[in-house]
């Protein structure tokens, strides 16, 4: 086990302000009390729920401000910024013309912790890679836990009392973009596609956070990329230094899939229908998710590795299968938030006209051009959300668009439609905050819509 990896821990200084009170900045605050810090925090909302907790945890260590709309900080230190505050928000403008500096949650937490880091990031397939990494290094018989993006933030996750021996991190762009000194251990891109065009000026931008993962990585073993971004690599990292590529187009890549089988560094590892995987997004989840576990533990079991990749399940909200009915088959994929994803979904499960597509959502002005590419697979569109509209000019000359206000309506009329080999998925392309409270919850409903439509049917 290679634990002689140089951490960077930095101590804590003495004052911090925290902007936005969801789970992160609560995670950071409870970090930065725990370090004996004393914390001034922000966030324009102003719930219930804020104020239950600032009932409960205001001190004369831990000033907390809800639905605030103020024009200037006190001093500080530090200032940790939630990932869903933007540099063009209020709090965002605010933070960045103080003159204090501004690091993110994962920052933060990074300089605490006491664990190496392995880090992923990509537009699509974070979420199940730092699963897959996670337990492939488990099944080596090493404690391994995630935290991230994923859902458990770095810094609640630094809490337990109980450290496992590596952190596998699932790191977004908002993250990585008030990063100063977040030093993985080895890091993974696994892919960029359109994504978030209201945060960023243009692609470049986005293209150049994912890319400041390896800003602080020594170890050229130590940076993962796919393939087909060497171009995007030779222009944000080097022209001459390179990096460890994956690819299941490339077969001079060092982890390769032909379809078949996946190759490690030229040599057979397994077949890919040994795993419970589907689809050749997950076998390049897989390709990069064997390559951080070489680079971080080199000379891991290949034996042991191969029983991992075999047990391993995605989990839910991401292609999952809901229920199969009348020969009807209802997929929640819900974890789709961007074209690219649907993309992906379309062509796992899709067949000649056969998908009865859900989408649309939050409008993060992403360019849904490329669903058009697997036209042939939809039977119609069902499309809900703040984008409904601009999905339907877009698409309806070619894919029959049909526009509703609730995803009850959208789903019932989907099955509705649906014959005996058709697909009703849940795919929408778009983050879910404009009409629910998260991805999970969007997919939550999505299966309680459908079990309740075939109850009679069951
Ligand atoms: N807030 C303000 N002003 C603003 C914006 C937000 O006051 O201008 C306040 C809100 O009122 C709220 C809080 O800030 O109380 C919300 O903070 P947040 O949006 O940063 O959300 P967290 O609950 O801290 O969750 C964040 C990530 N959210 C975002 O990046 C938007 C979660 O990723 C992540 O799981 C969590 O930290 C732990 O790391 C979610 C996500 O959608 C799943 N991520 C994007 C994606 O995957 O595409 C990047």
């Amino acid at each position: 086990m290679n634990l002689a990896h140089k951490i960077k821990r930095q101590p804590g200084t003495g004052n911090i302000i925290v902007l936005g009170l969801g789970i992160s900045g609560r995670s950071a605050a409870a970090l930065a009390l725990r370090k004996g810090l004393t914390v001034a925090a922000y966030d324009q909302k102003n719930s219930p729920e804020l104020e239950n907790y600032r009932d409960k945890l205001a001190s004369d260590k831990f000033e907390i401000n809800l639905g605030w709309e103020g024009v200037k900080f006190p001093r500080a230190d530090l200032i940790v910024i939630s990932p869903g505050i933007g540099k063009d928000s209020l709090l965002g403008k605010i933070a960045f013309g103080s003159g204090i500096p501004v690091i993110s949650e994962m920052e933060f937490g990074f300089r605490h912790c006491p664990r190496p880091i392995i880090a992923i990031t990509g537009t699509n397939g974070k979420t199940t890679t730092t699963e897959l990494t996670c337990h492939l290094i488990n099944s080596l018989g090493i404690s391994t836990a995630t935290a991230g993006n994923i859902g458990v933030p770095l810094c609640e996750a630094l809490l337990s009392p109980k450290q496992p021996n590596y952190y596998v991190v699932e790191a977004s762009s908002f993250q990585l973009d008030t990063c100063a000194s977040f030093a993985p251990l080895c890091a993974a891109i696994l892919n960029i596609t359109s994504d978030h065009m209201n945060r960023y000026a243009d692609e470049n931008e986005y293209v150049s956070s994912k890319f400041s993962i390896f800003r602080n990585i020594s170890s050229p073993e130590g940076k993962i990329i796919r393939s087909d971004l060497m171009q995007y690599w030779k222009e944000h990292v080097s022209s001459k230094e390179k990096p460890v590529v994956f690819s299941s187009e490339n077969f001079r890549a060092d982890y390769y899939f032909d379809g078949t089988d996946i190759f490690v560094k030229g040599r057979k590892f397994m077949s890919f229908s040994d795993t419970k995987l589907l689809g050749t997004h997950n076998a390049e989840n897989l390709l990069s998710a064997l390559a951080l576990v070489f680079s971080a533990i080199p000379g891991a079991s290949m034996l042991r590795l191969r029983e991992g990749a075999k047990s391993f399940m995605t989990g839910p909200h991401r292609l999952e299968l809901v229920l199969k009915i009348n020969g009807i088959t209802c997929i929640n994929d819900s974890k789709a938030t961007n074209p690219d994803s649907t993309v992906v979904a379309l062509k796992a499960v899709g067949g000649h006209k056969n998908v009865c597509l859900i989408a649309g959502g939050l409008d993060k002005n992403m360019d849904f051009s490329p669903v058009l590419g697997e036209k042939n697979r939809i039977k119609a569109a069902f499309l809900i959300g703040e984008c409904k509209k601009r999905l339907a000019n877009m698409w309806k000359n070619d894919i029959s668009c049909i526009i509703f206000n609730s995803l009850d309506e959208a789903v019932l009329a989907a099955c509705d439609m649906a014959e005996p080999g058709d697909v009703v998925l849940l795919a929408p392309g778009c983050a879910s905050m404009d009409m629910f409270k998260d991805y999970k919850d969007r997919g939550q409903k999505f299966t309680h819509i459908i079990n309740r439509r075939f109850e009679s049917e069951k």
